[in-house]
């Protein structure tokens, strides 16, 4: 329903005969009816469902997955779920287009969970054969309403009953839409509210008031990922482990990349075939950047030399099926040894990730990991005299007219992390920069300095480096867990892993 456009080339319409089409819908074995199990997932999504319930009681609650959206013509980029509708469904990888899920308001409280979606057509039908992006002799079967009934937990619906399930006592009942999932299913719920859809898809006619109620509904369902249940931690775990093997991967195939050229998409390459492998694929563009590209904080052109002598600074996930995503980075000497400036400027960002780290305890302020991470940073540029002449520690530390030392970090230390790489993004200052660490969260301890080859601030020994350590940490009762601990992060502990791998002895 609310799909791309895709361009249909006219060349390809072949009108079938209707012999054809009577030969094409018979002769197939029956379906299986065994009822699909009901995933481990499933528990979980409804307790989050419970929590959105008792929040918003009364209301009607529209979460779209969202739509397939076109590469070009009657081309589509993978299909990735809005990440609400993932998370309060337990829906992962590939599914599904187009669906909805609907949190309906019961008349005795509660609300009863819906969704809508397009089920397997039958063999009889025009889609089965013909339909290039949605039929089953194109893509593979889809689920049927059972499926996902038993699979998950909710009621299933066929799609097609969405408008009359929205506009049903519309007067009567509020509705809220996550509008940013699906711009076509937010003008269809601005149409039942009974104001007029602008092209924007924002309301007029009524009040501006069910926009900003939309904005709370998509806050409140950012937000309330910020704590982890047992179940999303064990996934990021397993996230982990799978990046962990792929920049095995990565140390195991560095003499190659080296000897190949353009050995930053092997590198790629290499990170994406086991993520693909192990999990649903990436959680974002992989950085593998050699040398001076370092020093681009979001180089994925990945178009560059891998040359022995520099650092490979590499910054991938591996995303599973259920769409959570670790988020690590490691800065790599090609060449298996750190010089010593690259470790000396290596163990800065060490320190001042540690420094970090130990911030990583409940009570304090999610931006005190920066403040602490960054005192380390600034610390260290002014030791090495890099600070403009009289600059003090304190004066560049002031937020209002220092941050001198910036020019050499220019990113913030730590982002939380979940089934969006940026997780919880909606969440305001308040509640995101000032809100107070919890057993459960999840988050990136990530410092890094980047001296440019252009810099000529920086000694000239510096210039071409560029160094990020980047972790994932749990909050728990009494600090922290770095769940990535097991992947090697001092300089010694690197060369050692190095080595390991490519001796073949594993790290
Ligand atoms: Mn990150």
């Amino acid at each position: 329903m609310t799909s791309d456009k895709q361009v249909k080339a006219s060349h390809r319409n072949v009108p079938g005969s209707d012999a054809f089409r009577a030969f094409i819908a018979s002769g197939w074995a029956s379906r299986s009816t065994e009822p699909v199990p009901r995933v481990a997932v499933a528990d979980h999504a409804a307790d989050r469902r419970a929590a959105v319930s008792q929040r918003f009681p009364g209301e009607r609650l529209v979460i779209p997955a969202g739509g397939l959206k076109v590469r070009s013509n009657d081309t589509d980029f993978t299909f990735r779920a809005h990440t609400a509708f993932a998370y309060l469904t337990g829906l992962g990888a590939d599914s599904e287009p187009d669906s909805v899920l609907v949190l309906d308001p019961k008349p005795d409280g509660g609300h009863e969970a819906v969704v809508f979606f397009r089920p397997l057509a039958s063999r009889d039908s025009e889609e089965f054969f013909a339909d290039a992006r949605f039929g089953e002799f194109w893509v593979g079967p889809r689920p049927t309403i059972q499926d996902i009934e038993s699979r998950l937990g909710v009621s299933a619906r066929h799609i097609d009953s969405l408008a009359d399930a929205l506009a049903k006592d519309a007067g009567a009942i509020r509705l809220r839409v996550v509008r940013a999932a699906d711009e076509q299913v937010a003008r269809r719920v601005d149409q039942a509210r009974g104001g007029t859809a602008t092209s924007e898809g924002a309301t007029s006619g009524a009040t501006a008031e069910p926009n900003e109620a939309d904005e709370e509904l998509a806050r409140f369902l950012s937000g309330m990922r910020i704590v982890k249940d047992e179940w999303e931690i064990g996934e990021m775990r397993r996230a982990i482990a799978a990046t962990h093997q792929g920049f095995d991967a990565i140390i195991a195939g560095l003499p190659e990349a080296v000897r190949k050229g353009r050995g930053e998409r092997w590198v790629e390459g290499l990170f994406g075939l086991y993520a693909r492998h192990e999990g649903n694929g990436l959680g974002y563009e992989s950085i593998c950047a050699s040398g001076d590209h370092a020093n681009t904080i979001h180089w994925t052109k990945n178009t560059g030399q891998v040359r022995e002598g520099d650092l490979i600074l590499v910054d991938a996930g591996v995303e599973l099926d259920s769409l959570y995503t670790a988020d690590i980075t490691r800065t790599l000497p090609v060449s298996g040894r750190f010089s010593a400036v690259q470790r000396k400027i290596y163990e800065a960002v060490l320190e001042a990730q540690e420094a970090g780290m130990a911030a990583v305890k409940p009570g304090n302020k999610f931006s005190d990991i920066h403040a602490a991470a960054n005192r380390v940073i600034a610390r260290k540029l002014h030791e090495w005299g890099l600070l403009p002449d009289g600059v003090t520690l304190e004066q560049t530390l002031d937020p209002e007219n220092g941050g001198l030392h910036r020019r050499w970090m220019v990113h913030g230390t730590s982002h939380h992390l979940g089934l969006d790489v940026h997780d919880c993004q909606m969440l305001l200052r308040k509640d995101y920069m000032d809100g107070e660490l919890r057993p459960g969260m999840i988050l990136t301890v990530e410092p890094g300095l980047y001296f440019k080859a252009d810099d000529l601030v920086a000694p000239e020994e510096f210039r071409g480096i560029g160094v990020r350590i980047e972790d994932n940490v749990l909050v728990t009762e009494d600090g922290h867990e770095n769940l990535s601990a097991a992947m090697p992060r001092t300089a010694d502990d690197v060369e050692a892993w190095i080595a390991a791998v490519q001796s073949g002895a594993g790290a």
